[in-house]
């Protein structure tokens, strides 16, 4: 929307001379156009006058602005065209003076470099930028719902769909919202999709310790298995929500070789004291935890058991109650 102050004014035909003269009002309007487009808003200054005239001649003198306030702060400045015009009354015919403050009904001028954009837009820019955003959303969500037990994953997963399909129909019974709200919300998914998933992949990195070379090794088959472990190592093999075996043994100071077959991430956590202490272990904690501490699909972890003889719980953190085995300490 462009706002239009249109000054009027007829010179009488016996003082043109005089107008275009170096004091003459036509002169002043030009040397206006400086001071006029200096004005907060301003989008320029036009002078016309009629050509060829016979008899009076009809001055134009339109300044154009960019909103309402800024026209109505430049018609009470002490010098604006309209007292420029009222200065050269001697030049001009009686009550020819006329003011109108108007508003356009479409800005060409606005339009025209948003006709390019939009083209560019349409060509480039949203079919790059709806591939990255796809790109960007699976790797950030994988990484998010994977670093996640499963029991916080899935309702975090029902509720940014919730929230995507509730965006959606926001924006396709509102086509007319405005450009700021679409970017807003692209703006906002994209940041919270870039943070979580640099988080959760960064979590996930300080997790991956190194391998230790297994040293100590336990000599007892895990227990409660159909095929026994090799001789020589302890084994807890887990898959998708489930162990392997019911049960494993090691002596004491022995190190116990942990493969995760499944797709999804598991631990091993100990339960030291009879109960389980804390909700998820750390390999930093009392609590006996495989190393490490989150073993995603296909890894592989070790876990040293320091524990007095007897027989331990031990559990899946991510799922506790369908992955439980009993470890024998010797
Ligand atoms: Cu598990």
């Amino acid at each position: 929307m462009e706002y239009v102050q249109t000054v009027l004014v007829q010179i009488a035909a016996t003082k043109l001379d005089e107008a275009t003269g170096p004091q003459g009002l036509l002169t002043a309007l030009e040397a206006h156009r400086d001071a006029a487009s200096a004005q907060r808003g301003c989008l320029g200054l036009r002078i016309t006058r009629t050509a060829n005239p016979e008899g009076n001649i009809l001055v134009v003198a339109e300044t154009r602005w960019a909103n309402n306030n800024a026209m109505a702060d430049y018609s009470t400045l002490k010098i604006n065209v309209e007292s420029i015009a009222k200065a050269h009354e001697s030049e001009t015919v009686p009550n020819s003076l006329q003011v109108h403050r108007m508003e356009s009904l479409k800005s060409e001028a606005a339009d025209a470099p948003n006709r390019i954009y939009d083209r560019l837009a349409l060509a480039l820019l949203i079919p790059i930028g709806v591939l990255a955003f796809a790109l960007l959303s699976i790797y950030g969500l994988s990484r998010i719902y994977l670093a996640l037990p499963s029991a916080a994953a899935t309702p975090l997963a029902a509720g940014i769909a919730l929230g995507i399909l509730g965006i959606a129909s926001y924006f396709s019974s509102n086509p007319s919202a405005p450009r700021w709200q679409i970017l807003g919300v692209a703006g906002i998914a994209v940041a919270t999709l870039a943070i979580g998933g640099t988080a959760a992949a960064l979590y996930d990195e300080g997790n991956k310790e190194v391998k230790e070379a297994p040293t100590a090794v336990a000599s007892v088959p895990a227990s409660g298995s159909s095929t026994p472990a090799p001789v020589g190592a302890a084994e807890i093999d887990m898959e998708d929500n489930k162990f392997t075996a019911a049960g494993v043994s090691v002596s004491s100071g022995g190190t116990i070789n942990i493969t995760n077959k499944g797709v999804g991430t598991h631990n091993v956590h100990v339960a030291a004291g009879g109960s389980y202490a804390v909700a998820f272990c750390k390999t930093t904690g009392t609590e006996p935890c495989s190393k490490p501490a989150t073993i995603p699909g296909g890894g592989t972890a070790t876990m040293t058991v320091t524990l007095a003889a007897g027989t331990y719980d031990f559990r899946c953190d991510f799922h506790p109650t369908e992955m439980q085995g009993k470890l024998t300490v010797k």
